[in-house]
Parts: C-alpha cells; sequence; structure tokens
C-alpha cells in the first residue's frame, strides 16, 4: 500500500461528496447535514457550478447511500485493520495496534450509542480478521493467530498460533486475512518488502498461501505485490485487488487460482521450494514495457487482471473486496463485488462475467467520501455494509486518521448503469431504470475510449495506446432497460472506458448517478453481430493524447529568467499541511514584481500548484476533473485562461520553482491544487497589492 496520489472522481458529484466528508466530520454535523441536505446542495451549486440551478435538483450519491459514522471512544485509537461480523450481530474489529474489539450495537438502534469491548489485545498488526466456527481468525505480521474465548467473559484466554511464516523484517512485509472459503480453508497473503523496488526477502513474501484450520499449509499463488483486499465472488472464487507499483502499471483485481502468477515476479524466486504448484522464474518474465496482454502468450502461468481500476480516476490503492450477498437488502446490484480504495476514501463497485472461461467485466464509481482511508467492509446483519477505515503512514482524501462508518441504501434506486457486458461488435448496457429512448439511441451518446498500461519493473504506468472506438449503431430494447452499442475499434486484453454522459432517463430526465465505466475486454465473445440500419463504418480515429505534458509556454517557467538579472524580488516557499492544505493561507506580493514560487511537496501524495485569475478556483478545479482520462498526462490543468501560473504534478517529496512576473491589476489570485478534489480545501491567496 505505498501512498502516492489521491482522489480523483470525475462525476460532479465528488465535490458534493467531499463537502459532505467535511461536513460530517462529527455525528452531529453529520445528523445537521442530513436535515439541512437541501440546502447543503443548493449551497453546492451556489458555490461549485457554473452551470445554472436546475429546477430540479439533482440527487447524490447520499440520496441512495446514506454514510452512518460509529462513534468511537476518545481513549481507542480503532486503525481498522480487519472485520467481521460475529453471529450474534457484534462487529469484531482487528487493529493495526495489534487490538481485537468488539462492538455491541454498531447498528445504533434506538438511542443506543455502540459499546466497545478488547477481547484480545498484543497482536503485530492485525491486518486481517474472521469469524469462524467460535473462534476468530487473525493475520499478524508473522502468523496467523486463533482467538478463543474459552470461559465466555467476552474476552480471549487463548492465543493458538495456527501458522508461521518467516520475515526479514521491512517495514513493508505486511500480512492480510484470513479469507475463509467454503470448504473451511483459509487464504491469507503476503505482501512484497520494500527497498525501493518490491522484494521477496523471506519465504513466500509475493504469494498467497492456503493453510487449514490444524495449520497445514500449501503454497497457492504468487505475483502479488501488494495484495492487500481478497474476497470471494457469490461463486466461492477467490479474487484479489492489487495496487499500482513496479510491474502493476494501475490497480486492479485478479481472479486467482491455484498455480496462477497475478503479475510481480519477485515472490517467483520461491517456485523452486517443494510444494510451489508453478515453476516459473523471475528472469522467465520480460521487462519490456509492452502491454500486459503482449508480454503473456510467452509467459505460462501469467494471469491478466480479470478488471483493472484505472489509476487515479477509478481509485489509487486498492482494498477490500466484498460481493453483494444481500439479495437486493443493499440496493440493485447483488451479485456484483464492492471494492474499496484506501486513498480515495471510497468504496468502487464491479460487474463481472465470464467469457471463454475467462473473467472480465466493469468497473464503476459508487460511493466517494469516507472518512479515512477505506480498507475493510463486511455486511452488517442488516444488509447494511460496515466499511473500516485507517490512513496513518499511508494517505487518504478522506482526513481523519481513522473512522468505523456504515453505508445503508435508503430503498431509492439510484439511476445508474447496474452492468456491461462484451458482445461480438460492441457491448451491451444495462441500466437501473429506462432510459429516453430518444437519446440513448443516438450514437453520439457513446464515447469508447481504449487504452492499456505498461508491463515493466518501473513503478506504475502512464496510460498507452489510447484510441478512440467508432459507434457505429445502437440498438435500444423495447423496456429502454438496455442499450447495444456497435463499436469498431475494440481491442482484446485493453481498457475500454464508456462515457454516457447525456444519457437520461425517461420520464423525468434524470442524469446517471456515475456516467462512466471501464470494461476490462480479455476476451471477444463470439456471437451475433449486431444489423446497422445505416453503414456508418470508418477507420477508428486515433488520438495520441498519452504523456502530453502541457506544453510550459509562459506559465511554467521552472528557471530564472535572464532578464531578471538580480534575482528575483520575492521568493515564497509554500509546503502542505495534513487535510489536503497548504502550509500557507495568504501571502501579499507587489503588482509587476518578479515572484519565485518554490512548491515543495512535503506530503505523501501528488500535488500542483496553480495560480489563478481572481474567482476562478471553484471553476479550476471542477475543470480539471472534467479532464477525465486525459487528467493525468496533463498534470491536471486544465487549459483556461484563468490558470496564469502552474507547476506540474509533483510525487510525494518533489520540489519546483516557478518563476514569473506578478500581474499588474491588484485583487486576491488564488493558487490551488487542481489534483481532483484538492481544490476546494487545497488553496491560498497571494494578494497582489499596489506598487
Ligand atoms: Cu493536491
Amino acid at each position: 500500500m505505498k501512498p502516492t496520489s489521491t482522489f480523483s472522481a470525475q462525476e460532479a458529484s465528488a465535490a458534493r461528496t467531499t463537502l459532505e466528508a467535511r461536513m460530517a466530520r462529527t455525528t452531529f454535523e453529520a445528523r445537521m447535514a442530513r436535515t439541512s441536505r437541501a440546502l447543503g446542495i443548493l449551497l453546492f451549486y451556489v458555490c461549485f457550478c457554473s452551470t445554472p440551478l436546475f429546477a430540479q435538483v439533482t440527487k447524490g450519491e447520499n440520496d441512495y447511500y446514506k454514510m452512518v459514522t460509529l462513534p468511537i471512544p476518545e481513549d481507542i485509537v480503532l486503525e481498522v485493520g480487519g472485520l467481521d461480523i460475529l453471529p450474534d450481530g457484534q462487529l469484531a474489529v482487528s487493529t493495526r495496534r495489534g487490538d481485537v474489539w468488539l462492538i455491541k450495537n454498531p447498528y445504533m438502534t434506538g438511542s443506543m450509542r455502540p459499546q466497545f469491548k478488547r477481547f484480545a489485545h498484543g497482536l503485530h498488526e492485525a491486518l486481517g480478521l474472521a469469524y469462524h466456527n467460535g473462534a476468530i481468525y487473525a493475520a499478524q505480521r508473522s502468523e496467523l493467530t486463533r482467538l478463543r474465548d474459552l470461559d465466555g467473559d467476552g474476552r480471549a484466554d487463548r492465543y493458538e498460533t495456527v501458522y508461521t511464516w518467516p520475515l526479514a523484517g521491512n517495514y513493508h512485509e505486511y500480512s492480510f486475512g484470513p479469507l475463509f472459503r467454503n470448504d473451511s480453508t483459509m487464504v491469507v497473503t503476503l505482501n512484497l518488502a520494500w527497498v525501493g523496488y518490491g522484494a521477496s526477502l523471506s519465504k513466500w513474501r509475493g504469494w498467497m498461501l492456503e493453510i487449514t484450520p490444524d495449520g497445514e499449509m500449501t503454497p497457492y499463488a504468487t505475483g502479488m505485490r501488494s495484495p492487500a483486499g481478497f474476497g470471494l465472488n457469490t461463486d466461492g472464487e477467490v479474487f484479489y485487488g492489487e495496487n499500482q507499483g513496479d510491474w502493476i502499471g494501475s490497480g486492479y483485481i485478479t481472479h486467482v487460482e491455484r498455480g496462477d502468477f497475478v503479475g510481480n515476479p519477485a515472490g517467483l524466486r520461491w517456485t523452486g521450494l517443494p510444494g510451489s504448484p508453478l515453476k516459473l522464474k523471475p528472469e522467465d518474465v520480460p521487462d519490456s514495457g509492452l502491454p500486459m496482454v503482449e508480454v503473456a502468450p510467452n509467459v505460462p502461468d501469467l494471469k491478466m487482471p480479470a478488471v483493472w481500476l484505472p489509476h487515479s480516476i477509478m481509485g489509487i490503492s486498492t482494498s477490500g473486496i466484498l460481493a453483494d450477498t444481500t439479495k437486493g437488502a443493499f440496493g440493485p446490484f447483488a451479485g456484483q463485488l464492492f471494492v474499496g480504495d484506501q486513498g480515495q476514501s471510497k468504496v468502487m463497485r464491479i460487474f463481472l462475467e465470464k467469457v471463454n472461461g475467462v473473467y472480465q467485466g466493469a468497473a464503476f464509481p459508487f460511493r466517494d467520501g469516507f472518512s479515512s482511508g477505506v480498507l475493510r467492509m463486511v455486511w452488517g446483519k442488516d444488509g447494511s455494509m460496515f466499511v473500516g477505515m485507517t490512513s496513518r503512514g499511508w494517505g487518504s482524501t478522506g482526513p481523519a486518521p481513522y473512522a468505523l462508518q456504515r453505508l445503508e441504501w435508503t430503498g431509492l434506486t439510484p439511476f445508474e448503469i447496474l452492468k456491461v457486458e462484451a458482445r461480438s461488435d460492441g457491448f451491451e448496457v444495462t441500466f437501473t431504470k429506462p432510459v429516453d429512448r430518444n437519446i440513448a439511441a443516438d450514437p453520439s451518446t457513446y464515447h469508447v475510449t481504449g487504452f492499456t498500461y505498461q508491463y515493466h519493473s518501473t513503478y506504475g504506468s502512464d496510460i498507452v495506446n489510447q484510441e478512440t472506438g467508432v459507434v457505429r449503431g445502437v440498438q435500444v430494447s423495447d423496456d429502454g432497460l438496455r442499450a447495444r452499442i456497435a463499436v469498431d475499434g475494440l481491442r482484446k486484453g485493453y481498457i475500454h472506458e464508456l462515457k454516457l454522459t447525456s444519457i437520461r432517463s425517461s420520464g423525468d430526465a434524470e442524469p446517471l448517478l456515475h456516467d462512466v465505466a471501464y470494461y476490462t475486454l480479455n476476451e471477444i465473445p463470439s456471437g451475433p453481430r449486431m444489423e446497422l440500419k445505416t453503414d456508418q463504418k470508418g477507420p477508428a480515429k486515433t488520438e495520441n493524447r498519452t504523456n502530453q505534458a502541457p506544453k510550459p509556454k509562459s506559465k511554467r517557467v521552472t528557471t530564472q529568467p535572464a532578464e531578471w538579472k538580480g534575482g528575483p524580488d520575492a521568493t515564497i516557499t509554500i509546503g502542505t499541511k495534513p487535510g489536503l492544505q497548504f502550509n500557507l493561507a495568504t501571502f501579499d506580493v507587489k503588482a509587476g514584481s518578479r515572484l519565485k514560487i518554490v512548491f515543495d511537496n512535503d506530503d505523501g501524495m501528488m500535488h500542483n500548484l496553480l495560480v489563478v485569475a481572481p474567482g476562478s478556483a471553484d471553476k479550476v478545479g471542477e475543470k480539471a476533473i472534467a479532464l477525465g482520462l486525459d487528467g493525468p498526462g496533463k498534470n491536471y490543468i486544465p487549459d483556461l485562461d484563468e490558470v496564469l501560473f502552474h507547476t506540474v504534478l509533483l510525487e510525494p517529496g518533489a520540489t519546483e520553482a516557478i518563476y514569473f512576473t506578478v500581474p499588474d491589476k491588484p485583487g486576491d489570485y488564488m493558487y490551488v491544487c487542481s489534483f481532483p478534489g484538492h481544490s476546494f480545501t487545497m488553496r491560498g491567496i497571494m494578494r497582489v497589492v499596489g506598487r
């Protein structure tokens, strides 16, 4: 879970939920926020929307999935590592500090507050927890432990080692789990160490291990880098979530079967040991920088991700995986997967299908604005979703160091893309409500863009091979719930963005709550092709928007201009402080003077600094979010006249100095970070005063 960057949802609701997240820091405030919702939404439009206020107030995520914050006693540091529900409905929580807490009445029914009782303590960074057969199991750094309460006093009195594994002592050797499978065996995952790159310094690091309750261990699969989350789909198959890093161009989830190699070669150094289900060696994996789909045919056992989560667009640090087994108690998404994101404090949604025996499917935004970094989710007895959070050392958009919240479905059906399925010549999109058929039947409603990432030892990857598909035709079902689209330019093994901004529901003309899907097309199914009324066939448009940092021009001058003989008139150094803020709220500078700004990104996530025209900070923030897929390549800097001067997007720890002549017109010029979601808090004022 290496912190890299943070938050990036491209829907306008991101702004609203960020606002709500800030409003909801205490339960009292949350209650106030709920009762003054209409006012809050009005405020949102007044503050953040340049578009006119619609007569109809658009609903947000919170109208469908209400976020309830559980109060945590002041003396408990609940940095959530694991969550499970006990048969009696209590919530069990393991923490990174090594405690296990049992929480009574986590549903806060009536006026009763949740009651915390410590069940166990002294564990070493318990990053997972599962109840099974009268005992609680937790992965510690170096072992899988079974905790039993023999005398029934609500405290564990026996701590039993089920299985141990060696450690090298590197801080990054996190251990996660266990996950019980339907046959009562468990799986755990062991994170790679970090030595400037992911390394397997001790046996089975980078592996998923299968362990029986009797302590029999079988190495199961490898290629994991930072496997913080894993879960079962509704058929009981294991999926794990991966975090961007070396060999991992972007986050993803992968269907893990025995003997799979899922991407990072470090763990392959142990394949010669007895019990290894595969023989592949690290040197068998070429470091070519080609897309994974081109490498896979030459690397036996390499398993492609089932669904990619495009970095910074869908998330930045994949965490827990939870299948919707609520049979409708949590809304219209029964059978789908929910996937947490630690760095962006959110939960995403995934629809999976199997094509030619291979899992693939679509990822969608779901719910934003959690209080801290989302690590774990579990279903409550009532079909609500408990979400456990922590951010210490890892950074997250949600500012709290830890939190426990619960998502309740309000009973209202959001207008969403329910699923996207692959077809031989395109996709079939299913909605949760009937669509306006006139809009839905127009091919120009659908924007399809394919892209992928490089598979190499470098940390992360840019978006590569981005091409726009041509939508040649649409058929809308009679009930208005489905649209079949024919697309030229589908590519096997690529991610396909479907953007459906103009779709409206039938009748009340509601926009989609989230208008985008990212479909990973591992296989293209066979089947009949769509009959097109008119042949709009043409070559797929190729755009080369990749890696295009904005041209420096005069908006970004990083060396002192030659004519500045005596140096700048003033030098201002700006850093960051916790809670997505610059460490300097305001400074004065003379109109027309020569200014050097040094932006020192001393934070754990990526930021930039833009000096913008008076009154334009909100617009710049919004336009940065609207860049979508193009955002990362453009450093999230929208092409607007209002952007006067800027740095590039700086990695954690990086510094950049920019030089410019201060505008002649006095006024309050804001400097903002335009990384999606940051601009509402990360801003300061450059007061330009007369000469
Ligand atoms: Cu920022």
